[in-house]
């Protein structure tokens, strides 16, 4: 017997095969399952929001809920390790939303908003937000049938974030610079960041806003609202 032990996680069941990248496949399975999202929601805006814990994803949606609610139909599956805070918090404001416990898991996978959506109701909704775990790592790997990402990054996160954490922006196509009434208390460059998420990622909108005190909020719902008409406009095409 050799006494070498193999760890763990590289012990395979007998008759498996070895795959040269676990994860790719699996992220196969995770896409497959996101165009199911994306050939059910044909004439709903899909956003996933992302960011890290705490950048004010949830105060956004809030704004936008108060500010667009009389426009549009807007619908929210927010996902947390733990707790139904979120969800609470978008109802108080009169948002139909449903919160996704993830269990611990970091991330949302396609296959929980699938679920998700048999359990929220979706008739006349022009705008489904996704507001994912907070992480900038892990939620970037993983489709999940949007349309459009948007990451925020807070003031007070430090600009260095966009190269340190590329593939969020990368894969997104606005960042918010959120907290922006803090800009004049901390070392933060909107100008410096904006440069290297455009050297990451040259097609990626930015908008500083500030959901506290009113200021970018008006810019992002028209970037939202002319994002929803587009996607009334293509459904209507294709029916
Ligand atoms: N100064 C400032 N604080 C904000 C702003 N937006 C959110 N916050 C605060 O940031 C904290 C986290 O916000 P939350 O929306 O829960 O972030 P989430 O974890 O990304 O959903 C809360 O204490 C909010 O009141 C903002 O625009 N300016
Ligand atoms: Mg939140």
């Amino acid at each position: 017997m050799s006494n070498t032990i193999s760890p763990k996680s590289n012990q395979m069941p007998v008759g498996s095969v070895q795959c040269e990248n676990t994860s790719l496949n699996l992220l196969k399975a995770n896409d497959f399952v996101a165009k199911a999202i994306r050939d059910r929601l044909t004439d709903i805006c899909v956003i996933n929001i992302c960011s890290s814990p705490g950048s004010g994803k949830t105060t956004l949606m809030q704004e936008t809920g108060k500010r667009l609610g009389q426009d549009l139909n807007i619908a929210v599956l927010v996902g947390d390790p733990e707790t139904e805070r979120d969800a609470i918090r978008m109802r108080e404001v009169g948002i139909n939303a449903l919160q996704i416990v993830t269990g611990g898991m970091c991330h949302i996978e396609a296959q929980m908003i699938l679920q998700a959506l048999d359990h929220i109701n979706l008739e006349n909704v022009d705008l489904l937000f996704i507001e994912n775990v907070g992480n900038l790592v892990c939620p970037a790997a993983f489709d999940l049938g949007e349309d459009y990402r948007v990451t925020l990054l807070a003031a007070t996160e430090g600009d260095d974030k966009p190269k340190k954490y590329p593939r969020m922006f990368l894969t997104s196509e606005l960042m918010v610079v959120s907290k922006a009434d803090l800009l004049p208390y901390v070392p933060f460059s909107v100008d410096a960041v904006t440069k290297d998420a455009r050297e990451v990622n040259p097609n990626l909108d930015v908008i500083s806003i500030s959901s506290l005190k009113g200021d970018g909020v008006d810019e992002w719902c028209n970037w939202l609202k002319e994002r929803v008409a587009a996607k009334k406009a293509a459904a209507s095409v294709s029916e």
